[in-house]
C-alpha cells in the first residue's frame, strides 16, 4: 500500500494532519506549483513569490528528513496546471492506491477535491485541519440556534476552552477586552522599530526571476521582497515582534503614519496563514511576554483576540455559510472598483498611501484595510465581488476563508449584518484622527461640501441617504440618521449632486488628474 499525500501551498506545517501515519518507505508527498492557483486571482507578484519559495523550502526540509517528495515546479514540462491534473499524474507515476489530504482553505478547492474519488477511481481521504483552535464542527455547534453570531461571545468561549489569559475561570485583569485602551494616534515623538526584513536567498531569487518573467502584468513590486520563507525565519520574525513591537502594539494598533507601513504590527499573518507558524505557538508566545512582565495586558489581549477570537471566528463563518455567503449584496452596490486601487493615482492621499504601500509590501495593516480602502469601497458603493478579488490578490496573507468574511461581512456589510452589527461607514474625521494623511492631502478634511471637500465626507452622507430605507431602523445607526433627519433638504441635494459628480470623476479617471475639483490652496 502506498499513499499519495498532497500538501498545498498554505499547508506548510510539519505536523499537518495529511502527514499523520506517514510511511516513509512507501508514501509519496506531492507538492505542486500549478498555473490555476497562480491566476485564480490576479495575485501580487510578492504573494506568488512568497508562497512558491516557502513551498520549495518546505519540500527541501521534508527531503532532508529522508521523506519522498514529488515536487512539481511551475515551469516543469508536463505540469498540467491544476491540482486535479497533478494528483492524477502523480497517482499514475508512483502507483499509489489512495490519496490523503488535509481540508483546504477555500471552498472551491474542497469542491474540486470532493470529485477526485470518482474521477480518479481511488479512495480520497479529506482530513480535518487541526491547526486551528476551533474545528468546523465545533464552530457549527456554537452557532447553532443563535440569531446573530457576535465575535465577542465566541472569543470568550475560546478563552475559557484554551485557558489563554485566564486566572481560574476569570479573564486576567478582570475584563475580556481592553480595546478602549488601543485607539491612540501616533505622537511625533514615538518612532516604530524597523521591519524584520529577510534578504532573499538563492531559492527565493530563482522564484522571483520566474515570477518576474511569467507574471509581468500582475500588480506589485518584487524588488522590495523582505519576507521570511522558512519556519526558522518565521520564528525569528515572531520573536522580533514579541520583543520589539508587542509592548506598544496595543496603544498604536489603529494608528496610521505615512512611510511607516508596519508600525508596531507583527506582519506575521503570511507565515501564520501558510502554515509556517501555528496560532497556538503565537498566542503562547504573547501570553508568556505578559506573564513575565515584558508586555502590558492591553497589547497582549488585543493581539491574542485577533488570532484566538477574530481569525477563528471568520473561518467558522466562512465554512458555515459557504458557498452562498459570497453571493449576497445587501446594500445593492454595483459600481466598478476604481482604477486607483491598482494605480494609486488619486488625489485622496489616504488611498494613494495605502495602495503605494500595498504595492511595495503585499501588506497593509488592519486599519488601513478596514478604514481606508474598506470604508471607501463601502461608502462609494463598489460591487463586493470586485473588492473581494482585490483584497484576495494584493495581500500576501490572503486566502478566501479569511479574506471573504473580512471584506464581504466586515468591511462592506454585504451580508446584511451577519458579521458586523452596523456598517463601518466613516467620514474623513476618523482618518484625520488616526493618521497624518490629511495634512498632506489635496482635499480638505474639514470641508463637508463645496470645492476641495474631502470625498469621505461627501460619500459618507451620500451613503446614509441612499441606504436610508435599509439602515435607518438599525439602533446602532440612530445617531447619523437623527442628524440626517434634521438636515435641510437643500443640503441633502448638494451632497447628492457633489457626491455623484465625484463618483463620476473617479470612474472616468478625471479625479486623479484634478479636473472638476478645486484643490486646497488654489
Ligand atoms: C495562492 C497559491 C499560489 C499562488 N500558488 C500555489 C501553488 O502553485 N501551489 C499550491 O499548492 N498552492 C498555491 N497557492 C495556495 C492555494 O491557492 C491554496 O492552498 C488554496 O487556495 C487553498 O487554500
Ligand atoms: Fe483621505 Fe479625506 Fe484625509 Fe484626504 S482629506 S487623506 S481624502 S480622509
Amino acid at each position: 500500500m502506498s499513499t499519495l499525500r498532497l500538501i498545498l501551498g498554505d499547508q506548510l506545517t510539519r505536523d499537518l494532519s495529511a502527514l499523520d501515519g506517514l510511511d516513509p518507505a512507501q508514501d509519496v508527498i506531492l507538492m505542486a506549483e500549478v498555473h490555476d492557483e497562480t491566476v485564480y486571482a490576479p495575485h501580487h507578484k510578492q504573494k506568488i513569490a512568497f508562497i512558491l519559495s516557502a513551498m520549495r523550502h518546505f519540500a527541501q526540509d521534508l527531503r532532508a528528513e529522508g521523506l519522498r517528495v514529488d515536487y512539481v515546479t511551475l515551469d516543469q514540462p508536463g505540469n498540467s496546471g491544476s491540482f486535479s491534473g497533478e494528483v492524477a499524474r502523480a497517482l499514475k507515476q508512483h502507483g499509489c492506491d489512495c490519496v490523503v489530504v488535509t481540508e483546504p482553505g477555500e471552498w472551491r478547492v474542497l469542491d474540486m477535491m470532493r470529485g477526485w474519488s470518482a474521477a480518479l477511481a481511488v479512495p480520497v481521504e479529506i482530513r480535518d485541519d487541526d491547526r486551528y483552535f476551533c474545528t468546523r464542527g465545533r464552530f457549527a455547534r456554537w452557532a447553532e440556534g443563535r440569531k446573530s453570531y457576535r465575535m465577542e461571545f465566541f472569543y470568550r468561549e475560546m478563552r475559557r476552552e484554551t485557558g489563554l489569559l485566564m486566572e481560574n475561570d476569570e479573564p486576567v485583569g478582570g475584563q475580556w477586552n481592553f480595546d478602549h485602551d488601543n485607539r491612540k494616534s501616533l505622537p511625533a515623538s514615538v518612532t516604530p522599530p524597523p521591519r524584520a526584513r529577510f534578504s532573499p536567498d538563492a531559492v527565493t531569487r530563482n522564484v522571483m526571476a520566474l515570477v518576474a518573467t511569467r507574471f509581468t502584468t500582475h500588480f506589485g513590486d518584487l524588488d522590495t521582497f523582505g519576507w521570511a520563507v522558512t519556519r526558522d525565519g518565521a520564528l525569528e520574525a515572531l520573536s522580533y515582534f514579541i520583543d520589539a513591537c508587542l509592548p506598544l502594539y496595543g496603544d498604536y494598533q489603529d494608528a496610521m503614519k505615512q512611510g511607516e507601513p508596519f508600525l508596531f504590527h507583527a506582519a506575521i499573518s503570511p507565515y501564520l496563514n501558510c502554515g509556517l507558524l501555528t496560532p497556538r505557538e503565537i498566542c503562547l508566545a504573547a501570553e508568556h511576554a505578559f506573564r513575565k512582565g515584558a508586555a502590558p495586558l492591553n497589547a497582549v489581549e488585543g493581539f491574542i483576540r485577533q488570532i484566538l477570537g477574530w481569525r477563528e471566528y471568520v473561518r467558522g463563518i466562512y465554512w458555515l455559510r459557504m458557498p452562498d455567503y459570497a453571493h449576497s449584496n445587501a446594500l445593492d452596490a454595483h459600481r466598478p472598483l476604481p482604477m486607483c486601487y491598482w494605480s494609486g493615482e488619486t488625489k485622496m492621499n489616504c488611498i494613494a498611501q495605502v495602495v503605494k504601500e500595498t504595492r511595495a509590501n503585499a501588506y497593509a495593516h488592519h486599519i488601513q484595510r478596514l478604514m481606508v480602502t474598506g470604508t471607501f469601497a463601502l461608502i462609494a458603493g463598489i460591487e463586493p465581488r470586485e473588492v473581494e478579488q482585490w483584497y484576495l490578490a494584493v495581500y500576501a496573507d490572503a486566502y478566501e476563508w479569511v479574506e471573504l468574511p473580512n471584506t464581504h461581512g466586515m468591511a462592506l456589510f454585504a451580508d446584511g449584518g451577519l458579521l458586523a452589527s452596523k456598517p463601518y461607514a466613516a467620514s474623513g474625521a476618523y482618518i484625520d484622527r488616526m493618521s497624518d494623511y490629511c495634512s498632506d492631502c489635496a482635499y480638505d478634511v474639514r470641508k463637508k461640501t463645496g470645492p476641495g471637500a474631502c470625498p469621505f465626507n461627501l460619500l459618507y452622507w451620500h451613503f446614509m441617504i441612499i441606504n436610508e430605507a435599509r439602515l435607518s431602523r438599525n439602533p446602532r445607526m440612530a445617531m447619523p440618521y437623527r442628524t440626517l433627519a434634521n438636515m435641510e433638504p437643500a443640503r441633502r441635494e448638494t451632497i447628492m449632486r457633489e457626491a455623484e459628480a465625484f463618483l463620476q470623476s473617479l470612474a472616468s479617471g478625471t479625479e486623479a488628474r484634478g479636473a472638476g475639483q478645486i484643490t486646497l490652496g488654489l
